[in-house]
């Protein structure tokens, strides 16, 4: 699942976006990045073995007994350092503190943002000064963009020391510091089909669960309709360019064969007359495959099987708009 998610991000990140425009639209939804995520991170002295990194990994576990918080040793001044690897404009820094121990010791910390490393970057621009931290929480600090590269986390003035179970860094002035992927348009929308059987309605092969084991409730399942087909209404028009259809797993594999996938804003003979889009040739058992396509102004997405008597079965239909709105 995880291989699935960042091929996913892969494939379609930049779609989404334009190079200088805003960031959500009705087909994709975007999320600030964590700049700090991976990044290289340094600190005053490491106490033991709890190396800076610890804190851009990115893992928020707050208990430093699992190995996911940075920590000194009680430094003079103690500091940890981020290098974002490139100059961003820093609007905002959230920091987790420790859970199991001395969650007070984070208190008067500085955050300062810039480009030099005099002082190791201490000395770059004062961005937000911590008061508190409850022990195992995360607090987001937000302010007018800094622009710099380097972000640092000090604490001036005592002997202390400094423990960072995650910190993530975000600057969201450009599209270039989000990630964007499309949305599944047809994540819980209206569905309707030819008929009904055993009660397994249109609305399941969009209740976002793939699971193809019919058995389970998560499949839609006509009667033996002649020509049988389902519908999704996404609620608008959209340049639609893909969709996905999850097969029942538990048998009856063969009956998707010869599915036709058409897209329109008709509904003309139930929308099954709308343009044309793919031909379902086969999809073995439980798999979801997907067809693209070049984009189909359509409002509404039918799976029709013309030409028998046949039971339409579905485990899950995704349908997507990769292009920019
Ligand atoms: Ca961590
Ligand atoms: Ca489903």
């Amino acid at each position: 699942m995880a291989m699935r998610v960042v091929l996913f991000l892969t494939l379609f990140t930049g779609l989404c976006v334009t190079d200088s425009q805003v960031m959500d639209t009705p087909s994709c939804s975007c999320v600030s990045r964590n700049l700090a995520l991976g990044a290289t991170a340094v600190q005053s002295s490491t106490y033991s073995g709890a190396g800076a990194q610890h804190a851009v990994e990115g893992n928020r576990d707050s208990d430093a007994r699992h190995g996911s918080c940075s920590h000194t040793n009680a430094d003079r001044d103690p500091w940890w350092r981020v290098d974002l690897g490139k100059v961003y404009e820093v609007t905002r820094v959230s920091i987790t503190n420790r859970g199991d121990y001395g969650p007070e010791r984070i208190n008067g910390a500085q955050i300062r943002v810039g480009n030099s490393l005099e002082n190791n970057g201490n000395n770059n621009e004062l961005a937000a000064t911590v008061v508190s931290i409850s022990a195992g929480v995360t607090k987001t600090f937000k302010f007018n963009p800094i622009k710099g590269r380097y972000v640092n986390i000090i604490i001036p003035g005592r002997n202390e020391y400094l423990t960072l179970c995650e910190v993530e860094v975000f600057a969201e002035k450009y599209t270039s510091t989000y990630t964007c992927v499309p949305r599944n348009l047809a994540l819980g929308a209206t569905a309707v089909q030819s008929s009904t059987a055993g009660g397994a309605g249109a609305e399941r092969a969009v209740d976002g669960n793939r699971d193809s084991d019919a058995t389970h409730g998560s499949c839609s399942h006509t009667n033996a309709d002649r020509d049988p087909w389902w519908r999704v209404d996404l609620g608008k028009a959209y340049g639609v360019t893909r969709v996905s259809i999850t097969n029942r797993g538990d048998g009856s594999t063969l009956r998707i064969n010869g599915a036709q996938i058409r897209v329109g804003n008709s509904l003309y003979n139930n929308g099954n007359n709308n343009e044309f889009a793919a031909t379902v040739v086969s999809i073995p058992d439980g798999i979801t495959k997907t067809f693209t396509f070049n984009p189909i102004n359509g409002r509404y997405v039918n799976i029709y099987i013309p030409g028998r008597n046949e039971y339409l079965n579905l485990c899950e239909v995704e349908v997507f708009a990769d292009k920019v709105e």
